[in-house]
Formats: C-alpha cells, structure tokens, sequence
C-alpha cells in the first residue's frame, strides 16, 4: 500500500527549494549591479566603455541533477551548495583581451568580494583551444533572517573567444561529447585564428590610443595661458590610453 503523501513535508522541500534557487538570483542581480556601476563608471571617466555584453543565468535544475551526478555528490541542498560552484553564472564579453584583465581586477579589488578560485584559460588555453578568464566568488547576499555567501561563477573573454566557445558548445553537444578528429582540428585552427583577431585589435586599438593622446596634447600646444605640468601631461595621455 502507498504511504500517504505528507502535504506539510512537501511544502516544507517546496519553500527550502524556493530559497535556495533564490540566493543565486540575488547573487547575480547584486554581481550585475557592481558591473552596471564599472561599465557606468568607466565610460563617464574614460569616455570609454570595456565591456560589449553580459549575459546571466542560473542552472536549470536539470543540470545541476546531472552535476551531482557527474560529481557523485550526495543530493542534498548543503552539499549541492557547498560544491557546485557554477549555479549562479555571469558571462561577460569585453572588445579586448586587456579589458578582461582590467575587468577581472575590478572586481577582485571589491571588498565584499571573496575570489575562490581564478582559471586563467587565456594564459593556459585549454588542448582545444578554448580560451577564457574564469573566477569563482562568493559574495554575501543579505537575507530577512540571514547572510548567504553565495558562489557565483564569472566568465570574461573576448567577442571572438566567446564566438568560438559558442560554436565548439554546440558542436561538443551534437556529437554528444566526442568530437570526430578532423572537426576538432578545424577547431584548433579556428581558435588559432580568434587569437590572431584578437591580437591584431588590440594592436590597432592601442596606436588609435596612441594617435588620440597626441591629439590632445597637440591641441593645447600652442595655449600659452595654460600650462600644463607633467603628472596632468601624463593623466591626460593614460585617460586617452583605453
Ligand atoms: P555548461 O554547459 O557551459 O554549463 P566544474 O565542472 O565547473 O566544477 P571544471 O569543468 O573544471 O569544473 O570548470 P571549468 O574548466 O572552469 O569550466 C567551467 C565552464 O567553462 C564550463 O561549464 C563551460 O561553460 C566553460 N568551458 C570550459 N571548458 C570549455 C570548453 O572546452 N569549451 C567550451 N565551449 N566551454 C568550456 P560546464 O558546466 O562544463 O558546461
């Protein structure tokens, strides 16, 4: 005979689960925020802004079963959220690779957030070439009867890192996870070529950079009322510098 279904129990699992899937919304509504704020921030300082795109999401339940799995992990809400580290997930998209690591240390030198664990996949790309900059955090999240400090994953990387992490994804899924050889080798050279791009951007974005501050300086060259001492000479060059 079936047991009876306990409704108190259920509403209890109902709202326990309610609450956890809910500290990671807040988690990445309080990292969008701080990002918000650098790229508000950045462009009103610098006229400049390092940061195309961001996009966020939290694990479906569906995948974060399959995590627990993966990871053989008992299925209890304290241990999910003790090692899964990626339930709460933030990508952003900068123009250039020195942008990722200008990002990456504004939000590290942020006092409320603690840096877990860093993946440079820029510096080390992956065998396949995928290339990204990956922190773990934990930022607390401030609740009616508690403090939470809440993992949350960021992914930084360039538009064509991105472009390539997308494409390879999609593929890795398709061929459910054992990409034939010849395609994995035209995915190398693909990601050889990201970086090529990404380089040569860079490049180009730093001698406009260049022509710019010259540019200002020029234009006061000939301003005898005013004179500019060196340290504001070199601000001037460093905020055109980007
Ligand atoms: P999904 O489907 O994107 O969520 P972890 O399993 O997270 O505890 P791991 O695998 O060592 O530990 O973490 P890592 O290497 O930092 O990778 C985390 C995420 O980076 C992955 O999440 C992917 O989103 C992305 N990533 C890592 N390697 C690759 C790659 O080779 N190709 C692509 N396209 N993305 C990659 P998930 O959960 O594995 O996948």
């Amino acid at each position: 005979m079936d047991t009876p279904l306990d409704y108190s129990n259920i509403k209890k699992l109902k709202v326990e689960l309610t609450r956890f899937m809910m500290a990671y919304k807040f988690a990445l509504e309080e990292v969008n925020t701080k990002i918000n704020i650098l790229q508000q921030e950045f462009q009103y300082m610098h006229d400049y802004n390092p940061i195309e795109h961001v996009k966020s999401r939290v694990k479906s339940p569906e995948s974060i079963m399959k995590k627990v799995q993966k990871k053989d992990l008992p299925f209890d809400l304290a241990t999910i959220r003790e090692h899964i580290h990626d339930i709460a997930g933030i990508r952003i998209n900068c123009s250039f690779v020195s942008d990722i690591y200008r990002i990456a240390d504004m939000l590290e030198q942020q006092k409320d957030i603690t840096v877990i664990q860093k993946k440079d996949y820029i510096k080390n790309p992956k065998p396949n070439g995928y290339k990204s900059l990956h922190l773990i955090i934990q930022i607390p999240i401030f609740m009616s009867d508690r403090v939470e400090n809440v993992f949350t994953e960021i992914q930084i990387r360039t538009i064509a890192m991105d472009f390539w992490a997308s494409l390879e994804h999609k593929i890795y899924y398709k061929y459910n996870k054992v990409i034939p050889e010849p395609l994995q080798k035209e995915l190398k050279d693909a990601a050889l070529s990201a970086n090529e791009l990404d380089e040569k951007m860079e490049r180009i974005h730093k001698e406009v950079n260049k022509i710019k501050a010259a540019d200002t300086l020029d234009q006061h060259k000939d301003d005898d009322q005013v004179v500019f001492p060196p340290e504001i000479l070199s601000i001037i060059a460093e905020t055109k510098d980007h």
